[in-house]
């Protein structure tokens, strides 16, 4: 079945091997080889996640949109498009992604040789570099018109809305696993006012409104393995209009952890103030001179905020039946969420120093370092 998917891309020739790949919370991922004269290529084959992305064909225009003018951002600033930038590779019948008869979507891109996608980064240069990346990727999007994306997930960074499905998800407890968390609730309700903080301040228009990828987790970056720069940005399903803090802040809460995201001993979880400043610099850097007063004002908040609201996300789940995110054994979204706690109760102890380090950051990068 997988290599009747495979074979109607218009792959560059037969299909060898088709194997799960990555770490991916939500689509199905494949790494698919294929034999040519010039030696074995790779490509990666995904299935779309149905229950996550209902408007997959609004999700696919997105996609095809964003990489066509990132495209034209990475040549004009002189990079390699078929490393800094995701190719689709269409069906044999010519269209951009396949429907198959189940109504699922499935889409190929070239698979970017000699990079790894990292859970934890090995140190601070590299997570410098990853937070570059992700910055540039906002700002080579800043002349493309927000209002012409999808909005995939409905609210997707919207804490509040966030909050409302915890607390639905509490109310509900479909599964019974409510009593086994009672400290994690209340851990998330002492936090109900801070939701607001992004929300209101995009709403009041204190910051602005821009095209962000809103999913910038370390491993959506492909790293080379040889230089350790983040090469290509990829996961654009959920770019769409936003705020940079959205992407600032959970880059900050993928990345700055000692230890994986499920990682069961909160012994080894620790907030890396080092690898934080690291990730300001390389963020702010970046961006470029379009970020505003307002947004550095708000960037320690942010991590903290997008590190609680991911917490929250994997606590609704657990007591929800595990219908978001993929899992592994029964207590995986519970597992996920102490960790994203336990990383919000070290960034509260340490938020001065945080607030440092991303003025000193900002700093450093007005002044051209
Ligand atoms: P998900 O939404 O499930 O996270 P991703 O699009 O992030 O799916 O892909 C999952 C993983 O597949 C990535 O973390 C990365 O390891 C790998 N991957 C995705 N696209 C490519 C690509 N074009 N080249 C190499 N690896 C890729
Ligand atoms: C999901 O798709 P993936 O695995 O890169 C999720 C993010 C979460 C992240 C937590 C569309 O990211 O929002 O922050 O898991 N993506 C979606 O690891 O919900
Ligand atoms: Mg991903």
């Amino acid at each position: 079945m997988l290599f009747d998917i495979a074979a109607r891309f218009a792959f560059d020739g037969e299909c060898s091997d088709v194997s799960p790949y990555g770490n991916g919370h939500i689509n199905d991922t494949y790494a698919v080889s294929v034999m040519t004269e010039r030696g074995r290529l790779r490509y990666i084959l995904q299935r779309l996640n149905p229950y996550v992305f209902p408007d997959r064909r609004g999700l696919m225009k997105n996609m095809i949109a964003v990489t066509r003018f990132l495209r034209e951002s990475v040549k004009a600033r002189g990079g390699d498009p078929e490393r800094e930038c995701l190719r689709l590779v269409p069906t044999r019948a010519g269209e951009p992604y396949l429907v198959d008869g189940n109504g699922d979507v499935w889409r190929a891109t070239q698979f970017i040789e000699n990079t790894e996608a990292y859970l934890v980064a090995d140190d601070a240069e590299m997570f410098r570099d990853a937070g570059r990346a992700f910055g540039e990727f906002v700002a080579g999007l800043s002349d493309f018109d927000a209002s012409t994306l999808f909005e995939v997930i409905p609210r997707f960074h919207d804490t509040e809305n966030r909050y409302a499905a915890f607390s639905e998800a509490v109310a509900a407890d479909r599964k019974g696993r409510l009593a086994f968390v009672a400290a994690e609730r209340e851990f998330v309700e002492a936090r109900k006012g801070d939701c607001s903080l992004i929300v209101r301040a995009l709403a009041e228009k204190r910051i602005p409104v821009r095209v962000t990828h809103n999913d910038t987790k370390l491993n959506n970056v492909l790293i080379d393995v040889d230089t350790k720069k983040s090469v290509c940005v990829i996961d654009l399903d959920t770019v769409m209009a936003g705020s940079m803090l959205y992407d600032f802040g959970d880059g900050v809460r993928a990345g700055c952890s000692t230890a994986r995201e499920d990682e069961k001993d909160l012994n080894r979880v620790h907030f890396d103030t080092e690898l934080f400043g690291a990730f300001a610099d390389g963020f702010l850097t970046g961006m470029g001179d379009s970020v505003t007063e307002e947004e550095i004002k708000l960037m320690p908040y942010a991590a903290r905020l997008m590190t609680f609201e991911c917490g929250m996300r994997f606590l609704t789940d657990y007591l929800g039946g595990d219908v978001y995110f993929k899992t592994a054994y029964a207590e995986h979204n519970l597992v996920r969420a102490r960790t994203q706690f336990r990383l919000v109760e070290e960034m509260e102890g340490a938020f001065t120093e945080m607030q440092r380090l991303c003025f000193e950051a900002a700093e450093r990068v007005r002044r051209g370092k």
